[in-house]
């Protein structure tokens, strides 16, 4: 039979979508340290994550807090209050947006300030800004096996 070309096309893009777009499998818990070594900053003072993931705060110093909005404008959403070093405060994001926090104390004299982006699953390819560190995220999900890639491409065509 004459191997008809855009079906080949079509196997192929077939498995390069099933490559590339494999959505993780479950909700990923991403960590910030807050105050690591006394140093006022949420590190790291940005992270990127999807609808379903946490975020996980560690206190790695004494009398801060992660509240959400800006410095002396807290909107509500959440507040850890003021926590010592070795605590925790973990927080699930279902919704899509940007979201800033800041520490009370700290948010306003020293900028002491951070964001939660949560963008939806398979985004556009993110830009890195220079001397921004690649995303974290591990990449989870199904991956073509050389086995099942050999049988696609066995296909009678
Ligand atoms: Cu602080």
């Amino acid at each position: 039979m004459r191997i008809s070309s855009w079906r080949l096309i079509l196997i192929i893009a077939t498995a390069v979508s099933l490559i590339g777009y494999a959505k993780p499998v479950s909700a990923t818990t991403f960590n910030v340290t807050i105050g690591p070594n006394g140093n006022l900053v949420f590190s790291p003072s940005s992270v990127t994550i999807h609808p379903g993931d946490q975020v996980k705060w560690t206190w790695g110093s004494d009398g801060h807090s992660t509240t959400s909005g800006s410095p002396g404008m807290p909107n509500g959403i959440w507040d850890s209050g003021l926590r010592n070093q070795g605590a925790t405060f973990t927080r699930t994001f279902n919704s899509t947006g940007t979201f800033p926090y800041y520490c009370i104390p700290h948010g306003g004299c020293c900028a002491m300030v951070g964001t939660v982006m949560v963008v939806n699953a398979s985004p556009p390819r993110r830009r890195l800004r220079r001397g921004q560190a690649p995303r974290q995220r591990p990449r989870q999900g199904p991956v073509l096996q050389p086995r099942q890639h050999r049988h696609l491409l066995q296909l009678p065509l």
